[in-house]
């Protein structure tokens, strides 16, 4: 079984047991260990994630996480790792500790014989669409893609990891908590099929003949398993912070399912 998760936002100051959190999380992929031989994680694993130059105690808070990706990739899982808009600065690390394979772009790759594309899907928006909207979602969407650039510079990276590790964090994770509080406060449900960014990327990617059978997205934090033709497909994961919803895929199909910790 191949199985794709995304959004658990570890160590989120806006989950009051984040150590619980981790734990479902640990539980939810010691499950999947079961008969998995990969895990694609599609990015915001962390709530806020940089790797400094210098020693940063607080990714001990993530040991258990961590030890149980690496006993996984022991043994043998391939673990895929996909950065979000909220962990985008890993610099090796991690590979080195768990053992993952880190994706920083979208990936086009065939599995079971289907092609699938598969990204957190920041900032996949398509450029047509924007000039559509009001002026003041266009303004939102510019800051956010703005923004983006800002975080994915190399040379702005470089001086962010010069930075005192708990000075950072603090601005980090406080910056991270208010999107979550913002989302609890105002949750933005699935938009339609012509509105919702995502679906309009997958379409456009369609109209353009870069054919894929089935997209594959988290970073929206809703659950969307819509066809867009007769051969394609897109998915949108829902996320691992108050949902804990995933998608499982043998050669059969993919479904998307959701982790019942009671049960377990
Ligand atoms: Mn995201």
């Amino acid at each position: 079984m191949i199985y794709f998760l995304s959004d658990a936002h570890l160590g989120s100051r806006a989950i009051d047991n984040p150590q619980a959190h981790q734990q479902t999380l640990i539980a939810m992929l010691q499950e999947m260990a079961k008969d998995a031989t990969a895990i694609y994680l599609l990015g915001d694993i962390f709530d806020f994630w940089c790797e400094y130059f210098w020693r940063d105690s607080s990714k001990e808070q993530y040991r258990p996480f961590l030890q149980t990706l690496r006993a996984l990739t022991d043994k043998g899982i391939d673990i895929h790792f996909f950065i979000g808009n909220h962990d985008i600065w890993t610099f090796g690390w991690l590979e080195k500790e768990a053992g993952v394979i880190v994706h920083r772009k979208p990936e086009s790759i065939v599995l079971n014989g289907k092609r699938l594309f598969l990204a957190h899907g920041d900032g996949l928006v398509t450029s047509n669409y924007i000039e559509q909207l009001p002026k003041k979602v266009q303004k939102k969407i510019r800051s956010f893609i703005f923004l983006r650039k800002v975080f994915h510079n190399p040379v702005l990276q470089f001086l962010f990891r010069l930075l005192p590790p708990a000075w950072a964090n603090n601005f980090g994770y406080e910056w991270a908590k208010n999107s979550r509080l913002k989302e609890l406060e105002h949750p933005c449900p699935y938009k339609g099929e012509d509105k919702e960014e995502l679906v309009l990327f997958a379409k456009e990617q369609e109209q353009l003949g870069n054919h894929h059978d089935l997209y594959i997205f988290g970073h929206r934090h809703i659950e969307l398993d819509l066809m867009l033709s007769r051969n394609s497909r897109i998915m949108i994961l829902g996320d691992c912070w108050q949902q804990f919803t995933y998608a499982e895929m043998n050669e059969k199909g993919i479904m998307m399912m959701a982790y019942d910790n009671e049960r377990n």
